[in-house]
């Protein structure tokens, strides 16, 4: 859904008072100063069908066989749903039925079938647990739920830690912003709100741990201890695009990937790439990028990992058929030569005011980065601190020789919503386990993304749940 599209959807829900301000206490015992309320949605027919129908386009990551509405509001959602698009829908009761068939489960279902989930909010995620239980205990698959608003209180990283990715049309910040654009809500009830959410970020559901482990900095206070300019432009991104989100444009040519960055753009702060497996690169690719990450502000870095003595190195980032040096603002490095190979990278890129990335650890398994290799690492960052903007690190709250200064970006790969691997030894972890758990700074997605049917809104998905993670794990 576009901005323009989403702002007539927010002023509709307003209209039919969807969407109200005052006083209110909420389900989970919370007052809040804004009340949500889908239910009057019966009342206007065609905006219930157009919601199931922007529901119905939101994408999910697995193809579904069967709809289950929560119960009550989001069933009549459900129904116009299966309706019209001719999906069988399920319904579950909350209440097993004390005589008759004593089934929870309505509908007619095979084990291993998919179902999405239906919800009109999501606050902590605990009703589409209520719901995913019974129905994964009878054998059915639940991968995804769609939710018309996404209170950002927990939901969305509750329900990933259970394995079910939540879609939304929109989060309270988009409603909060677009009322307070025209002028339905007064600045001083939109600060209340902000306030609400910013207190509420994380509502406990029962069996889910939701506490960061971490706690950190903001980016815009490490922005002001950043020495490379490049370092500090990262968090300055960051902040004004509210994305710690890098995707990895893996793909084949540089026509996809040029593609790519048009469409998912506005979600990252930064774009990975590997030059060197496009099969059509032509000398103006830099350029060409150039003017798209100029567009939608982000960095581009390129994952080079040099890996050889200090001279040669020099070579590889300026020269050859890629010449590195001209387009990208990062690049990375192994530290097995040692600190010749940052000198010589230094030598070209910091006159051009490039940063540089150290592999401190790595995603796959097996690897041989972590232990002393890790503070090796750290060791030669701290040395190298006006070149050096941070590391690839999996786990850095493990590290036992942190880097000192908090000036140091972390950025780790290996991540999708659902924790696994590919079959090549790679190892996913979720946004939330990496922010808040794990202590990096910034989500590396690549096939999470790029594989998705709709890579602008699946990266959306990530940058909010990569920035509710850091959100909810500032000091
Ligand atoms: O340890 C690492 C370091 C990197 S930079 N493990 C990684 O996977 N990467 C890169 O991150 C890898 O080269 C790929 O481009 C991306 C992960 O992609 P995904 O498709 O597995 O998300």
């Amino acid at each position: 859904m576009d901005a323009a599209a989403l702002e007539a959807l927010i002023l509709d829900l307003h209209a039919i008072e969807a969407v109200k301000l005052g006083s209110f206490v909420l389900k989970s015992g919370i007052t809040s100063p804004i009340y949500l309320d889908l239910r009057t949605l019966v009342a206007h027919p065609r905006f219930l069908s157009a919601i199931a129908s922007l529901l119905h386009a939101l994408p999910a990551t697995h193809p579904y066989d069967l709809v289950c509405g929560v119960p009550y509001t989001a069933l009549p959602i459900a129904t116009v749903l299966s309706v019209d698009r001719s999906v069988p829908m399920l319904m579950c009761r909350n209440e097993v039925k004390a005589h008759g068939t004593a089934k929870s489960i309505e509908g007619s279902f095979r084990p291993g079938d998919t179902v999405l989930i239906i919800e009109d909010l999501v606050t902590s995620g605990a009703s589409v647990l209520e719901i995913a239980a019974p129905l994964r205990a009878e054998g059915l698959v639940v991968a995804d739920a769609v939710v018309v608003i996404d209170r950002e209180q927990g939901g969305r990283e509750n329900l990933a830690a259970n394995g079910i990715m939540l879609h939304s049309l929109m989060t309270l910040t988009e409603v909060l912003a677009v009322l307070l654009k025209h002028g339905k809500v007064s600045e001083e009830r939109a600060e209340e709100v902000r306030l609400f959410l910013n207190a509420n970020r994380k509502v406990a559901v029962p069996g889910v741990p939701v506490k960061p482990k971490v706690i950190r900095e903001s980016f815009e206070e490490r922005a002001r201890l950043a020495t490379n300019p490049m370092g500090r432009k990262l968090f300055e991104v960051m902040e004004a695009k509210q994305s710690n989100l890098c995707v990895a444009a893996d793909v084949g040519t540089a026509k996809e990937l040029l593609e790519l960055a048009e469409k998912i753009g506005p979600e990252i702060c930064m774009l990975k790439t590997h030059v060197d497996i496009l099969s059509d690169f032509t000398p103006d690719f830099g350029s060409k990028l150039r003017s798209i990450a100029e567009k939608h502000n982000f960095l581009i870095f390129e994952d080079r990992k040099f890996a050889d003595i200090g001279n040669t190195v020099t070579m590889q980032f300026e020269g050859g058929i890629f010449r590195i040096l001209d387009w990208a603002d990062i690049v990375n490095a192994h530290i097995v030569p040692g600190p010749g190979i940052v000198d010589g990278l230094k030598l070209k890129g910091l006159p051009k005011g490039r940063g540089l990335l150290l592999l401190a650890e790595m995603s796959s398994a097996g690897n041989l980065a972590h232990g002393d290799y890790t503070a090796a690492a750290v060791k030669i960052a701290e040395q190298h601190s006006d070149f050096v903007i941070g590391f690839i690190s999996v786990n850095p709250a493990s590290w036992s020789a942190a880097p000192s200064s908090p000036a140091f970006i972390h950025a780790t790969p290996g991540v999708q919503m659902v924790a696994g691997g590919d079959a090549l030894g790679q190892q996913y972890s979720t946004p939330y386990s990496v922010i808040n758990d794990r202590g990096s700074d910034i989500i590396i997605v690549g096939r999470g993304i790029i594989k998705a049917s709709d890579p602008a809104e699946t990266a959306r998905e990530y940058r909010i749940q990569g920035w509710q993670a850091y959100q909810s794990s500032l000091s």
